[in-house]
């Protein structure tokens, strides 16, 4: 199945990596190492020539109990970094729930929204309908402030994948072509440790929707959970993680770590065989 990017075609038969650039001042793992344009640009290119296939920028710190980034901050932070990565031979990517970052950042040379907010702004929809880029629906029950409070779900597996294929459906019917887009269950998004193992495990149910899945666990707390380990001991735990959903059939992994998680895949499919 080829993934309609922009400019880009993605044939994701084989998983594609894509390369997490937070640009925030005070996102969870990178502590905003990369707020400036030149540093965030100069981390891009170290992520494509790592292996990156795609670049996701990420201007808003969604960290349970993150306070809301100003509009002005989010533009500020992330459409000088997508202009200057405009031509990079790789699919840019801005992670925003903001229909108006999403309208700068689209004109600046994105290809793909990743919306944690599955494109329920007010004109969010209507924006990606004039538009060729990607699309990432991603799940997340209630808002960045408070989703870890006390995440519930009658039957999270069966929650989730009601709720991207109703979020889905409306695009389709929006005139969004179907080859755009992507779902996300969304760990660590309003879920307990158990919910995210459900839903990993369940992935093969969630790809039956006939989307192709992206998934971030890259150094998420649930990892922390399992292993004990601090935000920046846990590649090992992701590395595990990511051979864990390309196998139950995730397409595209967000990850920090973009060699490690490369070798892996390559390993992996040097082991399966698998085309
Ligand atoms: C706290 C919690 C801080 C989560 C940062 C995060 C995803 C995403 C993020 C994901 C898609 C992080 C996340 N996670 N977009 N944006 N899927 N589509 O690990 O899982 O950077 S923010």
């Amino acid at each position: 199945m080829l993934f309609h990017c922009g400019r880009f075609e993605l044939d994701l038969a084989t998983p594609r990596i894509m390369g997490i650039l937070n640009v925030t001042t005070d996102s969870f793992s990178d502590g905003g190492a990369y707020a400036t344009t030149t540093a965030a640009v100069g981390r891009a290119w170290q992520l494509i020539e790592a292996g990156a296939e795609l670049i996701d920028i990420g201007g808003e710190s969604t960290r349970p109990g993150a306070q809301p980034a100003s509009l002005d901050e989010e533009l500020s932070r992330v459409v000088p970094v997508v202009e200057a990565l405009r031509d990079a031979p790789v699919a840019i990517s801005v992670d925003t729930m903001k229909t108006e970052v999403m309208r700068a950042s689209l004109a600046a040379g994105a290809s793909l929204i990743n919306d944690v907010n599955a494109l329920r702004a007010p004109g969010a929809l209507e924006l990606l309908a004039r538009s060729e880029a990607g699309i990432c629906l991603m799940h997340m029950q209630g808002e960045p402030r408070s989703m870890q409070h006390a995440p519930s779900y009658t039957d999270v597996l069966a929650d989730v994948g009601v709720f991207l294929a109703r979020r889905a459906a409306v695009l389709l019917a929006g005139g969004i072509a179907k080859e755009r887009i992507l779902l996300d269950p969304g760990i660590g998004f309003g879920k307990t440790l158990e919910h995210n193992l459900a839903l990993l495990r369940g992935l093969p149910q969630l790809a039956g929707l006939g989307f192709p899945l992206l998934l971030g666990v890259s150094r998420k707390s649930m990892l922390g959970k399992i292993t004990g380990r601090d935000v920046h001991e846990r590649l090992p735990a992701s590395l595990a993680a990511a051979l864990f959903c390309v196998m139950r059939g995730a397409s595209i992994i967000r990850v920090h770590d973009v060699a490690e998680t490369r070798d892996a895949l390559l390993t992996y499919k040097a082991l399966t065989g698998d085309q």
